[in-house]
């Protein structure tokens, strides 16, 4: 453990300077980059990246760089508010927390009384700070079963851990990056990836989870060569060896078309697969079925750019692979993440230097203990877990799509209230929004955590809880919430806007009014102590903060020393105690438990005949620099860069339908459309059009029927819900059928 050079706290040049690691709010995800927060009577004047943080070395993205813009913004609410008017009429009056809580306190236990705990759902949205609090905030405050992540088919990273922790017996491996050592990259023993692969992704802009995108940019100076798949031809896709451009949603029949090459002319590292995998005969069998011939013709990809892939990798060790977004988001997306982990164990390249390393023990373990005081009779009642047993054994919460048939339908039974966190239903993570927005309307009692008017609180809510910015407020942050061991960071109050509260505030405040014997802590500083950085690491919060960040002990190839079992056994935590390409626990819920292809549910191929009136495919939500989902459409800075919601068309495909770049199109198909400004671009396949997610307008009225404009520009309304994948897991939101044309109004 390293001491920093200077205090988290000092004094420069008449500025109060606090030292913190970022994550939300504003979004973001846990990576936890280093800031100086400059502070002046009161105000947040300036931010600056702080070099001697060990991931990020001083860098910011445009996000950070405009934080004071956030904080101070006139569009922030900074006071609890109770709706006066009807709901969507956006009429609020000033409240007290104390006033705020009575009213909470009474209504959740009134509806428990009527109804039950399992009425009242709080609604969760991507990992940031929130994430280690949600399954406490619903299991151990509100004491209901429900906590959902109202993305259909609960199609981002879930899909991908939940397979790892079936097929490999642990958390996401990820690309070995060295962020675990304070030497980075001069740490003896770590090297390079030779290749890397970056599979529906695109770290530069989305930082994903535990991964610093920025980092890909460094091992390339080093060495590391890439090979993207992408149906876009991104920054890093244009400075690749190979660039895949695979047709959506098709992802599964390339990686088993790269599998058939290396397999075949046997290339796999054969060592490894004797000692560690299990089913190595029957993927073999399997992978016949994908000649690359065969691929090439359901991917676009051309043949010889596959077998060339699969050569590189292969043969090339150390090598690793960043797969994303585009694995979950789509209902063959099981198949495609067990797929690519199949890829890295046959190249012998998990746990090793350079390739995908596994994590040791989640911090957010500590935290899921507090999740268990949920009286069993309760638990069982959670929406989903009869009907989706894969699903809810990885992922203990209410499963989406079944949770909003109970919200229409009241069965298996009525749902009330809702509590919404960290989320902007409407306007960004469901599928058929305007299902949701309807049901959302017809609950008793609503409550809303954020920091500006969404248009789903201007919608449904009743109560407005103002929340701290991560500038705001003391906390932790854990890359990848603690999932691969790499770095626990301090968060550090640096000043106080209006009234806000973070997340772990209101979570310890209302614990001990709802159920005072789980939180006998006496501030958020103790509790995160006492459940997290104690058990986890043998630090106090004060320890942290005056380092800035500790390391999180890390070592290689695990599975050889009996560390990824707590029998302390060599091997995987499966049953068979090896990485099982041939999956015994898919069997067990009667999926194959080989990976295999299926196309996207509306396609050329599928559905031909709405095809022939949607002949453009569509993939959607590719991440932008300087939005984070639906949040900085307010920030001025940011909407200089990011004016409007911008759908990309290649220039033929734009010029046989008669659109400029610039002008205003519908993109429609048989669910429903929403109007975007056309982008022409090379860097798309003529059949493929890609279109921006999350988009409102805080511009534009807050009360209906506008609602900020959320119905104009929401290309969810372009997705059906209760389209996923046989297990429960993952929707088609990066694999749609549409058509284009010019907008006349
Ligand atoms: N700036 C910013 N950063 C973010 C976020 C944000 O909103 N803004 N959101 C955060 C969240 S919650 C997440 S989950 C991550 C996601 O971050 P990523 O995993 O990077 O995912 P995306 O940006 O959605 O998509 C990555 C790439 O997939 C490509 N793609 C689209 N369809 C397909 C397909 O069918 N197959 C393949 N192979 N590729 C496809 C897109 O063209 C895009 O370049 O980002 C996080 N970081
Ligand atoms: N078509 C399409 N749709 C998509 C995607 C796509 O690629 N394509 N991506 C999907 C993905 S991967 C995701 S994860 C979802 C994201 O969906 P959501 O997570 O629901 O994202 P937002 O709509 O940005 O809602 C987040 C709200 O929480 C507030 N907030 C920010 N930080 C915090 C915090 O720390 N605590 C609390 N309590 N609130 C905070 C913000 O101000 C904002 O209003 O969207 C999904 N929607
Ligand atoms: S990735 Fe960018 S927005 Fe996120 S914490 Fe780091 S600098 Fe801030
Ligand atoms: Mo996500």
């Amino acid at each position: 453990m390293q001491t920093t050079a200077k205090p988290w706290t000092y004094e420069k040049d008449g500025y109060t300077v606090v030292r913190t690691c970022a994550w939300s709010p504003p979004g973001c995800h846990p990576v936890g980059c280093g800031l100086r927060l400059y502070v002046k009577d009161g105000r947040l004047v300036k931010v600056e990246g702080d070099p001697e943080h060990p991931i990020s070395q001083g860098r910011l993205c445009i996000r950070c760089l405009t934080l004071p813009e956030y904080v101070h913004h006139p569009q922030r609410i900074i006071y609890p508010m109770k709706r006066v008017g009807e709901r969507g009429e956006n009429k609020w009056k000033r409240i007290s927390w104390d006033e705020a809580y009575d009213i909470i306190v009474d209504k959740i236990q009134e509806i428990k009384e009527k109804y039950g705990p399992e009425a009242i759902v709080q609604f969760t949205g991507t990992g940031r700070q929130t994430a280690f609090y949600d399954g406490p905030m619903a299991h151990a405050v509100i004491g209901t079963p429900n906590n959902c992540y109202a993305h259909s088919g609960f199609s981002c990273l879930g899909p991908r851990t939940a397979v790892t922790s079936y097929v490999l017996g642990a958390r996401y491996p990820e690309v070995d990056y060295a962020g675990q050592f304070p030497e980075r990259y001069n740490h003896p023993g770590w090297q390079p990836p030779k290749y890397l692969i970056i599979w529906g992704r695109d770290p530069l802009k989305s930082n994903p989870d535990g991964f610093y995108g920025h980092s890909v940019v460094d091992m390339m100076k080093l060495g590391t060569k890439l090979i993207v798949v992408d149906p876009r031809l991104t920054w890093l896709a244009s400075r690749a060896d190979v660039w895949l451009q695979v047709r959506p949603g098709t992802d599964t029949a390339l990686v088993l078309g790269m599998l058939n090459v290396i397999i075949n002319e046997e290339l796999y590292d054969k060592e490894f697969v004797e000692k560690w995998c299990y089913g190595f005969d029957k993927l073999k069998e399997r992978v016949q079925e994908y000649p690359p011939e065969k691929v090439a013709e359901i991917t676009l990809v051309p043949k010889e750019r596959l077998i060339e892939a699969a050569r590189k990798f292969a043969t090339s060790k150390p090598s690793s692979i960043q797969w994303g977004l585009a694995t979950d988001q789509k209902p063959n997306g099981v198949q495609m993440a067990h797929g690519i982990l199949a890829l890295m164990a046959i190249t012998g390249n998990i746990d090793v230097p350079g390739g995908n390393i596994i994590g040791s023990i989640p911090l957010i373990l500590a935290m899921a203990a507090l999740e268990e005081k949920l009286p069993e009779e309760v638990r069982q009642k959670t929406i989903g877990k009869e009907e989706y047993p894969a699903f809810f054994g990885a992922l203990p919460v209410s499963h989406p799509d079944l949770t909003l048939d109970a919200m229409e339908t009241g069965k298996p039974y009525p749902i009330k209230m809702a509590w919404i966190k960290s989320s902007n239903v409407i306007a960004c993570p469901t599928a058929a929004p305007d299902r949701w927005y309807r049901a959302l309307k017809q609950m008793e009692f609503v409550v809303a955590t954020d920091t500006v008017m969404t248009p789903t609180i201007s919608a449904a809510a009743d109560i407005f809880l103002p929340l701290s910015t991560f500038a705001e407020h003391d906390g932790i942050v854990a890359v990848l919430f603690g999932e691969v061991g790499i770095l626990v960071g301090a968060i550090n109050k640096a000043l106080q806007v209006g009234e806000c509260k973070s997340d772990s505030e209101i979570l310890l405040e209302l614990g001990k009014k709802l159920k005072p014997e789980l939180w006998p802590w006496l501030n958020v500083q103790t509790m995160i102590e006492e459940l997290m950085l104690k058990p986890a690491l043998g630090i106090t919060f004060e320890e942290l903060r005056e380092k800035g960040w500790v390391h999180v002990p890390y070592e290689y190839r695990k599975y050889e020393t009996g560390k990824l079992r707590p029998d302390g056994e060599p091997g995987f935590l499966t049953l068979t105690g090896k990485i099982e390409l041939y999956s015994t626990a898919f069997e067990g819920w009667g999926e194959d438990p080989l990976p295999y292809y299926a196309e996207p549910p509306y396609s050329p191929y599928s559905t031909p005949e709405l095809a022939r009136e949607y002949p453009l495919i569509l993939t959607t939500g590719a991440r932008m620099w300087g939005m984070f989902h639906s949040e900085h459409r307010h920030i001025r800075t940011i909407r200089e860069i990011h004016s409007d919601p911008i759908v990309e068309i290649h220039p033929e495909t734009a010029a046989q339908l008669g659109i400029n770049d610039g002008d205003w199109v519908y993109i429609e198909n048989m669910f429903g459309r929403c109007k975007q400004k056309a982008k022409l671009t090379a860097g798309i396949h003529p059949k493929v059009v890609h279109a921006q997610h999350g988009w409102w307008f805080p511009e534009k009225p807050a009360e209906e029927p506008s609602l900020f404009g959320v119905w104009e520009a929401n290309i969810n309304l372009l997705v059906p819900h209760e389209c996923i994948g046989k297990l429960g897991f993952g929707a088609p939101f990066k694999c749609m059928i549409c058509k284009v044309y010019k907008a006349q109004d």
